[in-house]
């Protein structure tokens, strides 16, 4: 088996790989986890993060409301399958109000390292940059600089520092539906000023793997593994009908996070249930979160169903080994 290094996760949520199933990645048999209106005011509720919490799980989630505003709460569950998200979006303390000061929050993903758990998330600021704050006990929050300028999403933090420095995977972007976009690796000492950008990976080639040809960006947390940090992703296709969103993984250096090992020609999942092809945007599996239990290798990963509702979705650390080539 391939060794996922990390923490064992007995209360996991898991579920077998059906019978007869041939592809890496199956989800849960009664997905969607999370519906619409899971609290009073939500239009939809997507593209959410969530971690081990006291025996538990806790999480961030988005909920956009029926005004069509983003923002993002906080949820707890016993099983990581049934979730109670509090009704009242998360409140930040920070030391700038220039900061603090709320325009949109979406896409969160929730990194637990050190003592905290920190969260990063699409934060409005003049356009769309990476918002940072952190929590110990998802009562209280605080929020920190953004890391970067606009316009960039899918900032995505390494659960532990890399050669002495916290490291973070980011995705430069325009103001609007960008139509590109790379991932890269950033670097710091204090969380607040980040820099030795390096290029990790970029869009492929259309003809030889055409789901990731528009654009990708990082999704879970990076998983550390015995052959380095295992990255699952979204790609994205610009077809006559829009965006098409799937999932993919990548092998990074474990030392050298900038370079990729191996990668995934064919996506591991991708929009096909109703949950997933029907809803306020048609065509989207968007991942933002991986529970792992280092015992078993199992993976269970937290995606946006069609930018309206939360699907579960589950594999090993061996399935998705096996479905990367090397690059
Ligand atoms: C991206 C982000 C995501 C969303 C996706 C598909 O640009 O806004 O939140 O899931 O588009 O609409």
């Amino acid at each position: 088996m391939n060794k996922i290094i990390g923490r064992e996760n007995n209360n996991l949520p898991w579920q077998d790989k059906p019978e007869g199933y041939q592809h890496p990645v199956w989800r849960y048999n009664a997905n969607p986890i999370i519906g619409r209106e899971a609290i009073p005011t939500s239009n939809s509720v997507f593209n959410s993060a969530v971690v081990p919490f006291e025996g538990g799980f806790a999480g961030v989630f988005r909920c956009d409301s029926r005004a069509v505003t983003m923002d993002i709460y906080t949820g707890f569950s016993k099983d990581g399958i049934h979730w109670d998200i509090n009704p009242e979006p998360i409140e930040f303390t920070g030391e700038d109000e220039e900061i603090t000061k709320k325009v949109y929050r979406y896409d969160p993903r929730v990194c637990y390292m050190e003592d905290r758990y920190y969260i990063t998330w699409c934060n409005g600021y003049h356009g769309p940059t990476i918002g940072v704050g952190y929590t110990f006990d998802f009562k209280t929050f605080v929020q920190l600089e953004n890391a970067f300028l606009p316009f960039n999403r899918n900032g995505v933090l390494f659960p532990r520092r890399i050669n002495g420095k916290y490291a973070m995977l980011s995705r430069p972007s325009d103001n609007g539906h960008t139509p590109f976009g790379d991932i890269y690796y950033s670097q710091s000492n204090d969380m607040e000023y980040w820099g030795h950008h390096r290029y990790v990976m970029g869009t492929t080639q259309f003809e030889a793997s055409g789901w990731q040809a528009t654009k990708i960006g990082a999704g879970a947390t990076p998983i550390e593994t015995e052959e380095g940090w295992l990255l699952i992703y979204h790609g994205v296709l610009a077809t006559c009908n829009g965006f098409v969103y799937r999932m993919g993984c990548a092998m990074l250096d474990i030392d050298n996070p900038w370079k990729v090992k191996k990668r995934t020609k064919s996506y591991i999942l991708a929009p096909q249930e109703l949950y997933e092809t029907t809803g306020d945007v048609p065509n989207v599996i968007f991942p933002c979160a991986a529970l792992t239990d280092e015992k078993t290798g199992r993976i269970a990963i937290y995606y946006g169903g069609a930018d309206t509702v939360v699907g579960l979705a589950f594999t090993t650390v061996d399935e998705l080994m096996a479905a990367m080539e090397d690059v």
